[in-house]
């Protein structure tokens, strides 16, 4: 059943989903089976030679993978989705699907820390070239482009530095150049910002993130512009073996549900802490799409429809301040991940973006005092007086 008439909201609850036909069941069935029983030795041949599309084996297709497709595809806008077994797994199929010996890709220096390493480190062991710039200023991609560009990798706003780029402008020079836009929509969620709207082909998703909410499953999901853009991808997931579980899928299914719940009520507190925390005498800087202080405010405004629940910060007193309040908050966790309905709370580069080093750190603009805070759905008061007792304590 398509639901393109209803809003976000609606679509969050009900899009890619309709009661079982065996049972009448409300929630989609988990079908956990491996493989899929043909009726006779013809009927197999034919779903393998694709002259039927029915099921034969889970790593190809699943009915509860396919609802959770046909769902994030459909809050996207896209043509269809492809679920992962985790994000990094959407991502290294894109790139393995995309790129090769002689490729090039340009992409945000500030990702999240094992993209870049899996282009730096992997990648280029099969002959893969990379480019990483501020991709905050689009003329940066325009200059890093060669005759050889397969694809621009842009995450926005990027993890952890919260840079904004400009989809649109990126999707006209992708276009122009013939490569392919790909856009990691995981710290807004499809609530928040719609890239393949913007002129992205492919938007990809940690749906270990805000998309699952609950810090309970790791996965991924790959939405594009164009069926013929699934197909391929698909073949290679199959291939490398990146298939999401059916009952890792059903998870997905049932957090998604409250995406739009999740995300205003962490978004509202995220807005009035922010603000907070810039007022606070012991905060050198505070970087959130929502404040007028943010390089790319007005440019939030425009493409995204709030300004989400991720917030980055550095104290006066760098890295010492910073383990101190890590160390002393009590409501939030210190842990990484973000997008749960709890407020986590962890040093970039000693965590998320170690793996990065030093240098490439520096040049995408992580400082070694950033401290970032995925705000949670507990009461804003709590997390508030929590986070204020931990700063006390420098
Ligand atoms: N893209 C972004 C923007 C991410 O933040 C992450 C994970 C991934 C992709 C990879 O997804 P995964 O394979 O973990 O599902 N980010 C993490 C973070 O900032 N802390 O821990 C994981």
């Amino acid at each position: 059943m398509k639901h393109a008439a209803v809003k976000f909201d609606t679509a969050c609850i009900h899009a890619g989903q309709a009661p079982d036909k065996l049972f009448g069941g409300v929630s989609v069935p988990i079908f956990q089976s491996s493989t899929f029983a043909f009726e006779d030795a013809d009927q197999g041949a034919a779903r393998f030679s694709g002259k039927d599309s029915g099921y034969k084996y889970t790593r190809i297709g699943n009915p509860t993978n396919a609802a959770l497709e046909s769902c994030i595809a459909e809050l996207e806008g896209g043509a269809a989705g492809l679920a992962t077994a985790t994000g990094m797994s959407a991502i290294s199929t894109v790139f393995m699907t995309f790129l090769g010996a002689g490729k090039h890709i340009v992409s945000t220096g500030s990702v999240y820390g094992p993209t870049r390493t899996l282009l730096e480190n992997e990648l280029v062991r099969f002959g893969v070239e990379s480019t990483f710039v501020d991709t905050s200023d689009v003329e940066n991609i325009q200059k890093a482009l060669k005759s050889n560009t397969a694809l621009i990798y842009v995450e926005t706003p990027a993890n952890p530095t919260l840079s904004i780029t400009d989809i649109a402008a990126a999707a006209k020079i992708a276009k122009e150049a013939g490569a392919l836009l790909v856009v990691d929509n995981t710290f807004c969620s499809p609530l928040l910002q719609k890239p393949i709207e913007l002129g992205a082909d492919i938007v990809l998703h940690s749906m270990t993130k805000f998309i699952n909410g609950h810090s309970d499953v790791v996965a991924g999901m790959l939405v594009t512009s164009t069926l013929e853009l699934r197909s391929k991808m698909h073949k290679v997931l199959c291939q490398m073996g990146g298939t999401i579980d059916p009952h890792q899928a059903w998870l997905v299914l049932r957090g998604v549900k409250t995406l739009a719940l999740r995300v205003k009520a962490a978004q509202a507190s995220s807005i009035l802490l922010a603000e907070e925390l810039e007022k606070h005498p012991k905060i050198e800087w505070v970087k959130y799409p929502g404040l007028k202080s943010h390089p790319q405010y007005e440019l939030a405004k425009r493409q995204m429809s709030g300004p989400g629940a991720m917030i980055s910060f550095e104290l006066k007193g760098g890295v010492k301040a910073g383990k101190t309040v890590m160390d002393a908050v009590r409501i939030s966790t210190l842990a990484v991940s973000l997008g749960g309905i709890e407020s986590l709370i962890q040093h970039p580069a000693s965590m998320t973006h170690a793996s990065m080093g030093p240098k490439a750190r520096a040049e995408a603009g992580i400082s070694d005092g950033l401290v970032r805070f995925s705000v949670g759905c507990e009461d804003y008061e709590d997390i508030k007086a929590d986070l204020w007792q931990a700063l006390d304590k420098i």
